[in-house]
């Protein structure tokens, strides 16, 4: 049974002193029949002894003379009114409220037909599953998923077990980088963590560091911060560090914390973020084994520590950081954690409490939800903790992050924008400890430009483990038909962010370039960390294969289970759930859901197809460019964009906006940074009804798929269009024996090149 909490015990044992940020306190509530949960504001001593006598569990952080969560039973509450005290009940059945959250998950996974959960889906569980975050998942279908990850990534991952848990349990962990290079040996490569469930109650936690590796490779080909990213760092990824723990949490006892030890007197636990061995055994934990702060008998005592430790310990001096996932409170925490006085040297405390504001910061542009950061005894202190060990114990960085919300057991529909919030924070986690300076771009890289007119590209310059010379920004350039890269300084325009244009030419074929800057010790950084980023530019050769404003039917079709609301084309001004007008300048419709008054999309996935293109294979960059509008309602149904490059039925999504703006965006992606397309390629739009009940429309109008071709080996004379010219450039190169001129690749320079050049003339 959960131990009774007395107020001399936690006051002593977790010393709670001068908290100022709120989050969920190392006191376990128990389940039992009858139990509520209140909050109740002792104004004297005797009340505060009072309610000390009856909470069998303390929710908030601290006791004293403030607002205090507490749980107890039902019929105790006259008790504390006849003390003049007036508990208001925020959890009116504790049991009812555990039961309530996991019928709701089952049937989530009845309605997906237990696809997470299926004995042996281990190896073929489908990767990039945004289905997989409408709800809590147990450790099979956590293992399951990351399992999938690894088998369809197998240049990319390495699973390996790290250890196993007192009760036998497999930790696992997924190790992400791309294949060993000359350039950036792996054996070098910076090495960052990121872990999750050591406490086994903090559901949301493994679901959100999930995720995490989840979007490292899905876009390990389509983005190119990422693939540079993969290219010069490891990234070790342990999404149940205390699996014992949480299994207990889906089988006995929803809000157990510790690990499964039996201590021996009846007790069971270490509180595994007490049991590290940096500044081990303070007066921040606890070496009374009931308690819920019991740091165990020994530093690392615990083989769960032991495995994340020697996890981390193995990269030696290229480990640069680790975060502890944890829920809840929304905080991102600093060293150091055991001592209210203890404070950083400099560097490092501007270094890691700058990158923790701009954490925050990068969260809020993604969802909104506000994040404090702050010194980690700002919560309360802790000793033996994961983020003092990291900052300690190891050459790399430390943080624990709290996550959202502000209560203690998160609806499930947190689940999702928790993950989504936590990507972009913990890309710059991953940036700012390995990386001298910081480069991010402002807004999405531009991927299409048009022949004379600058396309402007913005980034934030910022310090990470050193400090930017800022006269260095610039941008390299390498336009087609060009041997040499153009280096464009970039001028400051706002604090931190520098901007530079790109003018193309009308020489098709495309334009890659990155991004530069220098600290003041002479390092440099590029964005991305590594390759380029590519722009395709619109020239006479481009073809269009579909520009459709829908004000006709170009053979557009729906499908999809929803059973209200599916695609129509018509004037979205005849709903006001819809934007008031369509985009296209000569004309009245867009495609929109629901376009029936008072009518959303509801029950499932309502789904608008593309007539079928052929595109030519392999013969340049397929561009779509769309005007997309989803409802700003309180959701997180998504609007999402596949394409499929046959008529296999893999659709393979390009697009997932879960954006809250309810404007109009125009929005332009790379279609073969994703498949490649063939003859029957499609694409379509989806507005997904989670099994939320949420009021859900989207729009789509102006969508344009336009294919801008390579630069051609016959542009002998290198001016973007294919005539005469090449041919009397062929001819002298053909004459001087030039090697450009092997067009049959025989490896001499003869009369067959003559032919195999016609050819490839006359294809253009
Ligand atoms: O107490 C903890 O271990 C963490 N909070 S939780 O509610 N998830 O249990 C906070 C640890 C913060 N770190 C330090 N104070 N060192
Ligand atoms: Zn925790």
């Amino acid at each position: 049974m959960a131990s009774r909490t007395t107020l001399t015990a936690l006051t002593a044992a977790c010393a709670l002193g001068a908290g100022a940020l709120a989050a969920h306190p190392p006191a376990t509530p128990s389940p039992l029949e009858g139990e509520v949960v209140v909050s109740v504001t002792p104004e004297n001593e005797h009340q505060l002894r009072l309610i000390d006598r009856l909470a069998t569990s303390l929710w908030s952080e601290r006791l004293g003379l403030a607002p205090v969560e507490i749980q107890l039973p039902a019929d105790r509450l006259d008790d504390l009114r006849a003390a003049g005290l007036a508990p208001r009940v925020l959890i009116d059945d504790v049991p009812a409220l555990i039961e309530r959250e996991r019928a709701e998950i089952e049937r989530v996974r009845a309605r997906e037909g237990h696809r997470f959960s299926e004995l042996g889906a281990r190896s073929n569980a489908a990767a990039h599953d945004i289905a997989f975050w409408d709800t809590y998942r147990d450790r099979l279908e956590i293992e399951n998923y990351l399992f999938g990850l690894a088998s369809a990534y197998p240049d990319l991952t390495t699973l390996q077990q790290i250890g196993t848990s007192v009760e036998g349990t497999p930790i696992w962990a997924l190790l992400i980088t791309a294949p060993d290079s000359a350039e950036h040996p792996r054996a070098s490569r910076p090495a960052v963590q990121w872990n999750a469930a050591q406490h086994a109650r903090e559901w949301i936690s493994p679901m959100t560091v999930l995720f995490l590796a989840d979007r490292l490779l899905a876009e390990s080909a389509s983005s190119p911060r990422v693939a540079g990213l993969l290219e010069t760092t490891e990234f070790a990824i342990v999404p149940i560090v205390n699996p014992d723990g949480y299994d207990y949490t889906w089988t006995d006892y929803r809000f157990w914390r510790k690990n499964r030890r039996d201590n021996g007197d009846g007790t069971h636990g270490v509180d595994l973020n007490r049991n590290w061995s940096y500044e081990w055994g303070g007066s921040g934990s606890s070496g009374n084994t009931s308690s819920e702060i019991y740091r165990g008998i020994s530093p690392i005592s615990e083989p769960e520590t032991a495995a994340v430790t020697s996890l981390a310990l193995s990269y030696g001096p290229r480990f640069a950081g680790g975060i502890d996932y944890h829920s809840y409170g929304r905080l991102i925490l600093w060293p150091w954690g055991y001592d209210t006085n203890a404070v950083l040297p400099e560097p490092e405390r501007t270094i890691i409490s700058t990158l923790s504001i701009d954490m925050a910061g990068a969260i809020d542009d993604a969802t909104g939800e506000p994040f404090t950061p702050g010194k980690a005894t700002d919560l309360y202190p802790a000793d033996g903790t994961a983020d003092d060990w990291y900052q300690g114990a190891t050459p790399g960085f430390g943080l624990t992050i709290e996550l959202r919300t502000n209560q203690f057991d998160p609806q499930r529909e947190h689940v999702l924008p928790s993950a989504l919030e936590h990507w972009p924070a913990a890309l710059r986690f991953a940036e700012g400890v390995s990386q001298p300076l910081r480069i991010e771009p402002t807004s999405d890289l531009p991927v299409l430009a048009e022949p004379l007119t600058p396309t402007t590209i913005e980034a934030r310059f910022l310090d990470a483990l050193g400090t930017l010379d800022g006269t260095s920004p610039t941008l390299h350039a390498l336009l087609p038909g060009e041997t040499s890269t153009q280096a464009i300084p970039m001028i400051l325009v706002a604090p931190d962010t520098y901007s530079a244009d790109i003018t193309p030419t009308n020489r098709r074929g495309r334009i890659t370039y990155y991004l530069s800057a220098q600290s003041t010790g002479g390092q440099t950084v590029t964005f991305p960390n590594s390759g380029h980023a590519t722009l395709s530019v619109r020239t006479q050769q481009s073809q269009t294969l579909l520009d459709d404003d829908f004000e006709s039917d170009q053979g557009w079709t729906t499908e999809g289970d929803a059973t209200t609301g599916t695609w129509t084309r018509g004037d979205p001004g005849a709903d006001a759930n819809h934007p008031p007008a369509d985009t296209s300048p000569a004309g009245t419709n867009a495609f929109v859901t629901g376009l029936t008054p008072g009518v959303d999309v509801d029950g499932g996935v309502a789904r608008l197809v593309s007539p079928a293109l052929a595109v030519p294979a392999r013969a340049g960059d397929l561009i779509l460019t769309a005007d997309l509008w989803r409802s700003n309602a309180p959701s997180t149904d998504p609007l999402i964009v596949e394409v499929e490059a046959d008529a296999s039925g893999e659709w393979v999504p390009v697009l997932a906006d879960f954006g809250l703006t309810g404007d109009w965006r125009t929005v332009s992606v790379r279609i073969n940074d994703h498949i490649a397309p063939s003859a029957t390629f499609r694409v379509r739009f989806s507005i997904d009804d989670r099994p939320t009940g949420d009021i859900i429309e989207g729009a789509v109008d102006e969508v344009e798929i336009m294919l801008a071709p390579s630069a051609s080996p016959a542009d002998m004379n290198g001016d973007g269009v294919i005539d005469n010219g090449d041919i009397a450039a062929f001819v002298v190169a053909f004459l001087a024996s030039d090697p450009s001129t092997d067009f049959n690749g025989d490896g001499v320079v003869d009369n067959g090149d003559i032919g195999a050049f016609v050819t490839v003339f006359l294809l253009g």
